[in-house]
């Protein structure tokens, strides 16, 4: 019988790693998964409580930037692929402090580098960001596309993007990158627009819209973000980028209408309020290359929000503490430093 393959996913606890988690138990039945993450803040293994009993399932309370850590999980689990997802994510928070985005979104990809160099992988894929292009007037980013990040964030994701290629370049180490979107779906930490907006509108709280509201985000649904880096981790050439674009671009303004509607909320719960420093206007992306390769998207836009607004209605239990800060206190305690949940 072939051996299971072993997939490290880095930040898993978080929301687009808990929802590619998710994904991998669902599309195939031999496989064995190890989550390291840090759980600072973003994490939480609520997410991944179903799979609580599955013995192939192990989750490390551990930091990507700790060599010992992950050293000891290349050593234990030997693992086929690494998919690294933890980073710091959010945009505002890089523009008030920028030292943990650094560290982690840098620093720590160097650490797991360092460590698929000593023990070697099959795959690593680098989860970077459609951020790092910067903000475009008009027309689509391509791979070949220089990056100009404008923010504290898109530039250390840019670092852990073009450290990955480094290693690629200089040792051969089989690195791909994929440059997403913004996500929308379940399990997104309730600070990013979406989340946010459906929350608050659910508690009658205001919205607060940036600016003029004119800003415009290209939205991916996370369930086709899973599919796709399956697809460029099974598919794809070495050394390559990948954009993986949603196809729903829309400004701020007509994603906060459509939210209130979806909720059966009032417009006049929009407040406008100071715009981001330094936010960037319109981010958007080719995707032909992935789609060369024979990648598609399978949800509509609009079938994919209303479930996704549907999902957050349905599970107030998820977020209220999270928006209460309840949470944080509760799983402090509850997973010291290290605590291996195998
Ligand atoms: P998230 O903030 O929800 O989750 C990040 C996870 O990483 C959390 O579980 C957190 O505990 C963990 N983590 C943070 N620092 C760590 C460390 N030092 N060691 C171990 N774990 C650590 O983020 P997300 O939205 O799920 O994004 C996942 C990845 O996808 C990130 O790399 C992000 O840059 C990228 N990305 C996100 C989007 C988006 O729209 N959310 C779009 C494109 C790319
Ligand atoms: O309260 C808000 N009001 C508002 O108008 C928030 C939180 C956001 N916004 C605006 C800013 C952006 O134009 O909405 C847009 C989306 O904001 P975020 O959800 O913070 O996402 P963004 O800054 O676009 O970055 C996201 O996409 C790329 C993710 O957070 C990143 O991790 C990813 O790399």
């Amino acid at each position: 019988m072939s051996k299971k393959k072993v997939y490290v996913v880095t930040g898993g606890a978080g929301f687009i790693g808990s929802n590619y988690i998710h994904f991998l138990f669902e599309k195939y039945g031999q496989i064995k998964v190890i989550n390291l993450d840090k759980l600072t803040y973003a994490g939480n293994p609520e997410n991944l409580s179903s799979l609580k009993n599955n013995p192939d399932y192990v989750f490390i309370k551990g930091d990507i930037c700790d060599s010992k850590i992950v050293n000891q999980i290349f050593e234990e689990y030997k693992p086929d692929y690494l998919i690294n997802f933890a980073a710091e994510s959010h945009v505002d928070r890089s523009i008030g402090d920028a030292e943990d985005f650094i560290r982690t979104d840098m620093y720590g990809v160097y650490v797991l580098l360092e460590a698929t160099r000593k023990y070697g992988l099959e795959r690593f894929i680098q989860i970077s960001t459609d951020e790092v292009y910067g903000s475009i007037e008009s027309g689509s980013f391509t791979e070949e596309s220089p990056l100009k990040p404008g923010n504290p964030y898109s530039a250390s994701k840019s670092g852990g993007d073009r450290l990955a290629y480094s290693y690629f370049n200089t040792y051969q180490l089989p690195v791909i990158i994929t440059r997403a979107s913004n996500n929308y779906g379940p399990y997104q930490y309730p600070e990013k627009l979406i989340p946010l907006f459906v929350t608050n509108a659910m508690e009658n709280k205001p919205l607060p819209l940036y600016g003029d509201g004119k800003n415009v985000r290209d939205w991916l649904y996370v369930k086709d973000h899973c599919t796709a880096i399956e697809y460029a981790l099974k598919n794809g050439k070495l050394g390559e980028v990948y954009n993986i674009a949603g196809g729903s671009e829309m400004e701020n303004i007509e994603i906060t209408k459509l939210i209130l509607q979806l909720t059966g909320k009032k417009e006049s719960l929009i407040k406008p309020v100071a715009d981001r420093i330094g936010h960037d206007w319109r981010y958007s992306l080719d995707e032909s290359k992935l789609k060369s390769l024979g990648w598609n998207q399978e949800h509509r836009f609009i079938d994919a929000i209303k479930e996704t607004v549907g999902w957050y209605m349905k599970n107030e239990d998820w977020w209220k503490p999270l928006k209460s800060g309840e949470y944080l206190d509760y799983y402090k305690k509850q997973y010291p430093e290290g605590t291996s949940l195998a």
